[in-house]
């Protein structure tokens, strides 16, 4: 038997942590007390109200699939990946790149991603304050394999792409951490892999989020999101730790 367990810890209603498990009853006990060490103890501030919610998963609804491959990109500054991530949007034909960037650099403290409409230029999250949050997935754990406590940022945003790539009506992702001292990010699709920028932001910086950019008609958003929020899906193959750079 599986279950999905969901962390997400706040200040003052401000989003601080969070993260997504698919483990088997027995592991239940452990990874829900991981889970609330890491919303207790988080570089972003100390939380004042931490969710843990666990439910069962339907097994029949689980989709499996391969981790994307990764390949990497190493910068001397963060203005420099920043531009780096404009080229690999060029590249892919997304409209207007800078923009994109843009925007991204701007975030910050949001549970979820913005749902950005690159055709319509427009956002799809019913709140924009919360965003789109990916949930209800997690890496295959290979026979033996303990979950290890504490958070493996590449490894947790391999099978957070992996997901996200997959969902329908997903062209790209991008994404900076918003850990303030946690300067790697990515861009990822279906199409790229998961393609690492060494630097994207200073050291320091709380600010960081992501953009899901989607391609489709108005009447398909909601099923990207139903995708993205309720689809159990587990990525099989995902390394733990990147290549060197
Ligand atoms: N679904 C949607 N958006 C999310 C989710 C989620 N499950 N989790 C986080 N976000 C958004 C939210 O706005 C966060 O503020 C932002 O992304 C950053 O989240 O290869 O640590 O968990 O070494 O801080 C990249 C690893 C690490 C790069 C990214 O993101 C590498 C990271 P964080
Ligand atoms: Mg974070």
């Amino acid at each position: 038997m599986l279950y999905s367990v969901k962390m997400r810890s706040s200040q003052s209603g401000r989003h601080v942590s969070g993260a997504e498990r698919i483990v088997p009853q027995g592991e239940l006990e452990i990874v829900a007390g991981q889970l609330l060490r890491r919303a207790l103890h988080h570089a972003s501030g100390e939380a004042d109200l931490i969710n843990i919610k666990i439910s069962r998963l339907d097994t029949a609804q689980i989709r499996r699939f391969p981790a994307l491959p990764v390949s990497s990109i190493e910068v001397d500054n963060p203005a420099a990946g920043l531009r780096e991530l404009a080229k690999l949007l060029a590249a892919e034909n997304i409209p207007d790149p800078a923009g994109l960037v843009a925007k991204l650099a701007d975030l910050r403290a949001m549970r979820g991603a913005v749902l950005y409409d690159v055709d319509r230029q427009c956002r799809w999250e019913s709140d924009p304050e919360r965003g789109v949050r990916a949930s209800v997935m997690d890496r295959e754990y290979l026979s033996g394999e303990k979950s290890t406590p504490g958070k493996n940022h590449f490894a947790e945003a391999l099978v957070l792409a992996t997901k996200v790539a997959n969902a329908p009506g997903i062209i790209g992702e991008l994404c900076i951490s918003d850990d303030p001292d946690y300067v790697t990010g990515y861009f990822a699709s279906l199409r790229a892999g998961y393609i690492r920028i060494s630097q994207l932001k200073a050291p320091g910086v709380p600010a960081g989020g992501r953009i899901f950019l989607y391609r489709g008609t108005a009447e398909k958003v909601a099923e990207t999101i139903e995708f993205l929020e309720n689809t159990p899906v587990i990525v099989t193959g995902a390394a733990l730790t990147p290549p060197a750079w």
